[in-house]
């Protein structure tokens, strides 16, 4: 056994240099030493963990949740809340209290650090998430979401985002911190549960550079940050954002055409009046817009318009042949020429090629 247990420990020392990009460890067991990935597992909470010993579950903090590895492993959550750190792929961080809402004034921060030197991004999923909403300028100025120390500057988001996920990269080995600022100047129930997960330099799961928003259906819909069709003090669209949503390319596609999502009279009202439908592209969107590159509208007589951006509280159909498929978003600092905008929910949807080899 003494032999096995010296094996174990060089193999662990090993393994947690190793150029993978997926964080391994050894697990051991019985009498021999069982090498097994540190895989994502489902936990049997529905939850998403990492296949490890039980030991080195306890060590990184975190809890068993069913078996992986052909039982030789345990399936690990690691849930975290204020002030921790984590370089765990898949952590989860939570208001305190949570699942129970948080009324308290605090800040809350979770250090996240890559969990070997082949790591290169993080996504981090609203798994739920709300704060405050913003001021009547859309300025996040009593909750705010800020993330820093990573390679893009983000903004500060509020409101509610459950559903959103933002992809971000490291800056070399730079811890990457999430900071919830939750003001005392109001009384608001907030509740947040973000999931962390690692991802490798050469996973095919990496987002493009550049991309803070990053979707792979053929179809789907995004939606602006704190979309909502409720109003409370002004509007919902946050201020001072700008960021790229990337689509993924299927194969045999060429195009990508995006509409206003059907049902919903307030899916795009980006800048004038929310209650006046206006629909404004190119030179006459100055403050608040979406840029779809080469975009393509048909007008009423069927003639083709091009621009490249979007604003106004109404949205036609917009093609696009330029790829990578990509949508970009833009706020200024404040509403001053507007009223009650949500800002978007645009759906998406690929189109095949045509006069295509791929076709016949
Ligand atoms: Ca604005």
């Amino acid at each position: 056994m003494k032999v096995i247990c010296v094996l174990c420990t060089l193999l662990y020392v090993n393994s947690a240099l190793n150029k993978t990009g997926r964080c391994k460890f050894v697990g051991w067991w019985g009498v021999g030493v069982v090498r097994f990935e540190n895989s994502v597992c489902t936990a049997a909470n529905g939850l998403l963990g990492i296949c490890y010993t039980r030991r080195q579950c306890t060590t990184i903090g975190g809890y068993v949740s069913g078996k992986c590895a052909r039982n030789i492993g345990v399936c690990c959550v690691v849930q975290v809340s204020c002030g921790a750190t984590s370089s765990n792929n898949n952590t989860y961080f939570q208001n305190p209290s949570f699942p129970n809402i948080f009324t308290g004034a605090n800040t809350c921060s979770l250090t996240v650090q890559r969990c070997s030197e082949d790591i290169c991004q993080i996504r981090i999923d609203f798994l739920s998430f709300s704060l405050a909403q913003p001021n009547g300028d859309g300025v996040c100025a009593n909750d705010a979401l800020i993330i820093s120390g990573g390679a893009a500057n983000l903004g500060r988001i509020c409101g509610d985002n459950t559903g959103q996920h933002i992809y971000l990269d490291f800056n070399n080995g730079s811890n990457i911190d999430i900071n919830i600022f939750t003001s005392s100047a109001i009384t608001a129930g907030r509740q947040w549960n973000l999931r962390v997960a690692q991802i490798g330099c050469d996973s095919p799961s990496r987002a493009m550079s550049g991309c803070l928003m990053y979707y792979r259906g053929t179809s789907g819909t995004v939606r602006s940050f704190n979309y909502g069709q409720s109003v409370a003090i002004g509007g919902r669209q946050l201020a001072n954002m700008n960021y790229g949503v990337c689509i993924r390319t299927a194969p045999g596609m060429c195009s990508i055409q995006w509409s206003a999502t059907s049902g919903d009279s307030f899916a795009f009202t980006v800048s004038l009046d929310a209650q006046v439908p206006t629909a404004l592209t190119g030179n006459n969107c100055e403050t608040d817009y979406v840029i779809i590159p080469n975009g393509v509208t048909t007008t009423a007589d069927g003639a083709a318009l091009s621009a490249d951006r979007y604003c106004g509280s109404m949205f036609t159909p917009v093609t696009s042949s330029s790829t990578p498929f990509v949508l970009y978003t833009v706020t200024n600092g404040n509403e001053a020429t507007d009223s009650a905008n949500r800002g978007f929910s645009l759906s998406y949807t690929q189109q095949q090629c045509t006069n295509n080899l791929l076709q016949l």
